[in-house]
């Protein structure tokens, strides 16, 4: 029978070890594109360095009224991330979660992290074959398979669907589409001069057009769910329900809502704009009772709701709570979260998605957040040793892969 005392070291390998489904991100494969100011594919050192998280750090240490925000955005990327290197890398200890973030890659790419100038990384990036990285991050990840988020509205995403392109395995596709729910008046008049008979009125017509359209590009992206994210404030909507949610069921899809979202609250940081709020499990718990035969992940960007939702899920199968998203993917906070997640579901819930813009990113947001799920673990299982269980290396194993794919994959199909 395992010990208390074996435990760590035997959590971590066992998790190292387990390939990961990453159920959210947004990262593209090279087909969408992977340099130049047009290319989705974000990847390399001033990508790495410019994630909008460490834009809203810089402007901390150096403030717009020192360094204002038109003379940082009117720098190129690598000057941007010049910029950033110095003020919290160098200048600076990079304490911070984004900022290890960026240390923890370039350890593990072999790279020396305490460097003062960008310089000499840089030349290595270059020599990297996009292609051929996005293996390698994947196994230094042990990421066996990378979700999209492939957002409809974004006019540069929709052009390169539209001009055809061509699928890799490595990459599944999920259908975005907030401002239909959130902005219709504007999202209607995009699906009329789409070709879409639609009108600012939910009409019978308007409704299955409506139908069509997330039909049609549901299969171009071959959507394995559709998602879609929610300010605060949100509680439901009659697209939501007269449309999105038919349309889920009928393809047997699950449909996600990131909620809590408060966009551009300060615009000058555009990526990095957006805040979070408190937000109404409420609403989740109507939906999911009014839709059983909808699916739903469900994350939630305020702390405060995380017991609440983790007590909805309790009483509803059709939710699934999955990761501490953005301002939760904080040691302290996968911490707190996946512990009373634990308590209250047991297995039956997915702990973390890494949401990287980056591809990069992969190394480190799953390292980290392996590192902090094995901690709760460790401390659950020794509790069951203590309880008197005879917890086994296979058990061991098997939540490992339910927590870190198998819970996914499993409610896709439903
Ligand atoms: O809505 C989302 O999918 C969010 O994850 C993003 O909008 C956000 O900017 C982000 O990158 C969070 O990590
Ligand atoms: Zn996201």
């Amino acid at each position: 029978m395992l010990t208390a005392a074996e435990l760590p070291e035997l959590v971590k390998r066992i998790l190292a070890a387990q390939p990961v489904v990453d159920m959210h991100t947004h990262l593209y494969p090279p087909t969408f594109g992977s340099s130049g100011p047009d290319g989705l594919m974000l990847w390399g050192l001033d990508d790495l360095v410019t994630y909008h998280y460490l834009v809203a750090e810089v402007f901390r240490a150096v403030p717009a009224t020192k360094f204002p925000y038109a003379q940082f955005w009117a720098m190129n990327k690598s000057e941007r991330a010049d910029h950033i290197w110095k003020h919290l890398f160098v200048e600076r200890t990079p304490l911070s979660e984004a900022c290890r973030g960026v240390i923890t890659t370039l350890s593990k790419l072999g790279l020396e992290p305490g460097v003062k100038s960008l310089t000499s990384h840089r030349q290595w990036f270059r020599e990297q074959d996009p292609n051929d990285y996005i293996g390698r991050v994947m196994e230094l990840a042990n990421v066996e398979s990378i979700t999209m988020t492939n957002a409809v509205f974004d006019d540069h995403e929709r052009g390169r669907w539209l001009a055809g392109i061509t699928s890799d395995p490595r990459f599944t596709g999920v259908l975005r589409f907030d401002s239909l729910i959130l902005d219709w008046p504007t999202a209607g008049k995009k699906l009329a001069a789409w070709g879409y008979a639609v009108a600012p009125e939910l009409t019978e017509t308007t409704i299955s057009e409506a139908k069509r359209f997330l039909n049609e590009w549901c299969d171009r992206v071959t959507a394995i769910y559709c998602a879609v994210s929610l300010p605060p404030e949100f509680r439901s909507s009659e697209i939501l329900e007269s449309i999105v949610l038919p349309v889920c069921a009928e393809r047997n899809v699950p449909f996600a809502m990131m909620i809590g979202s408060r966009r551009g609250v300060n615009p000058e940081l555009r990526d990095a704009a957006d805040t979070g709020g408190l937000a109404s499990v409420e609403a989740v718990t109507s939906l999911c009772q009014r839709f059983p035969n909808n699916r739903f992940f469900v994350t939630m960007l305020a702390r405060e709701n995380q017991h609440e939702l983790a007590v909805a899920a309790r009483k509803f199968g059709n939710l699934m709570p999955f990761g501490c998203w953005w301002f939760l993917n904080n040691p302290s906070l996968i911490d707190e979260i996946t512990r009373m997640r634990i308590e209250l579901l047991g297995t039956s819930v997915i702990p973390q998605h890494s949401d990287a813009r980056v591809l990069d990113q992969l190394i480190y947001k799953w390292d980290h957040s392996r590192t902090a799920i094995g901690r709760v673990l460790t401390e659950k299982y020794s509790d069951l040793l203590t309880a008197g269980w005879p917890l086994t290396t296979a058990e061991i194993e098997r939540d490992a892969k339910q927590f870190l794919k198998g819970n996914f994959l499993e409610f896709l199909r439903g």
